[in-house]
């Protein structure tokens, strides 16, 4: 039987997760097994943890992303298919990678085509930013390794999913589309909101029906410097930590004053965060809080107060990792303290990526 992989790329904080557990959920709900594969440049990934909460069958591929890992990718879902048989593999490439179709796609297609059928690659868009982008003429539509990245990442969707569609005004959706149609004429355009499931059954249909096919397009060739530039701009924090106290702390507004504390340090170094995600989990329960342009929300079902809470905390920002990671340990400091608590048990690692080196590249086929 052969497998269908599904792609779910996008910039960091378009929303892959939430839309990956939606979709899973969906399949479920028609009796397919689904199992996800999830990807960072370090380790101790929110998004693992969180797909896991859910009760998916999940596996990672840490330390790099799917393509320069490419041997680690195909073996997690070897295993990932003896242990939980799925019928579809949702996989989700870090938000700063691209490059896809050659690295990854054409790879599975040429050396795995008997195993398994791919889906058309999926792009999330967050019509929020970008329209706040378009507006202000800044990181993703200008001439920068970033607006660069942004755009072949754009460019390479078989389905560009504008995403976050609850939180813009319906008229301004067409600026958004013909942005995308500029860089990206054939690529199916689908307006969707993951939070409120708006077109998930459509974009799902498009999914599981339609097939992936070499793009012969796309005839630049993508300049790796600038890509390597684009993501050296990014410091990574990703860390582990516990938190303790000696009265029941409130999870929701722990979670939201340590993003709003990190994020306000942020600002006054001259950065800016892109996307900060945590997930706070007690004996109880788990609840998941992510700021991408300064606005916290929460997800999940928030655990009751409680004295011991076990923290995940992931932050890609464009500022220097070493002051990231010092800027983290300083929140966690002073939150901690407002509220007579602790901190223990930490390890983390901040870094900037390194040069992208796919595996495979072939292009073209
Ligand atoms: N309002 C709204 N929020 C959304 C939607 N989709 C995702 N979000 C929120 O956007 C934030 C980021 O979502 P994630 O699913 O973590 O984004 P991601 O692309 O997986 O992020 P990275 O893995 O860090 O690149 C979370 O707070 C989500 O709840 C949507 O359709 N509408
Ligand atoms: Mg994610």
């Amino acid at each position: 039987m052969k497998r269908r992989i599904a792609g779910i790329g996008g910039f960091l904080g378009s929303g892959k997760t939430t839309l990956i557990i939606e979709l899973g959920k969906k399949l479920a709900s028609e009796g397919k097994k689904v199992a996800i594969i999830t990807n960072d440049q370090g380790e101790n990934l929110v998004d693992t943890n969180l797909v896991r909460d859910y009760g998916f069958a999940v596996t990672e591929v840490v330390g790099g992303c799917f393509c320069c890992r490419f041997p680690d990718f195909i073996t997690h879902i070897h295993e990932m298919v003896h242990e939980a048989n799925p019928d579809v593999i949702l996989a989700e490439p870090v938000g700063s990678c691209t490059d896809l179709l050659a690295t990854v796609y054409a790879p599975l297609r040429k050396y795995y085509e008997g195993e398994f059928n791919l889906a058309p690659f999926t792009v999330l868009i967050d019509a929020s930013s970008l329209l706040l982008d378009l507006e202000e003429k800044r990181v993703f539509t200008s001439n920068t390794p970033t607006g660069d990245l942004y755009s072949w990442q754009v460019k390479e969707g078989d389905i560009l999913a504008i995403n976050k569609t609850d939180l813009v005004p319906k008229k301004e959706v067409p600026k958004i589309e013909s942005f995308l149609k500029e860089i990206n004429p054939t690529a199916d355009i689908i307006q969707i909101s993951a939070k409120t499931g708006h077109n998930l059954d459509r974009l799902l249909k498009m999914l599981i029906e339609g097939e992936h096919k070499p793009r012969s397009t796309i005839t630049e060739e993508i300049d790796y410097n600038t890509y390597a530039l684009a993501e050296a701009e990014l410091g990574w924090f990703n860390g582990v930590f516990r938190i303790n106290s000696d009265k029941p702390l409130k999870i929701d507004d722990l979670m939201k004053e340590l993003l709003t504390e990190i994020n306000r340090r942020v600002e006054k170094s001259k950065g800016v965060i892109v996307h900060a995600k945590t997930r706070f989990s007690t004996k109880e329960g788990w609840a998941k809080a992510s700021l991408v342009i300064s606005d916290v929300d929460i997800t999940g079902e928030v655990p009751p107060p409680s004295k011991d809470i076990d923290v995940i905390l992931n932050i890609r920002a464009a500022i220097d990792p070493v002051a990231l990671s010092n800027i983290v340990k300083n929140s966690l400091g002073a939150v901690t303290s407002r509220h007579n608590a602790r901190y223990a048990d930490w390890v983390a690692t901040s870094f900037r990526p390194g040069y992208p080196k796919p595996y495979y590249r072939l292009v073209h086929t």
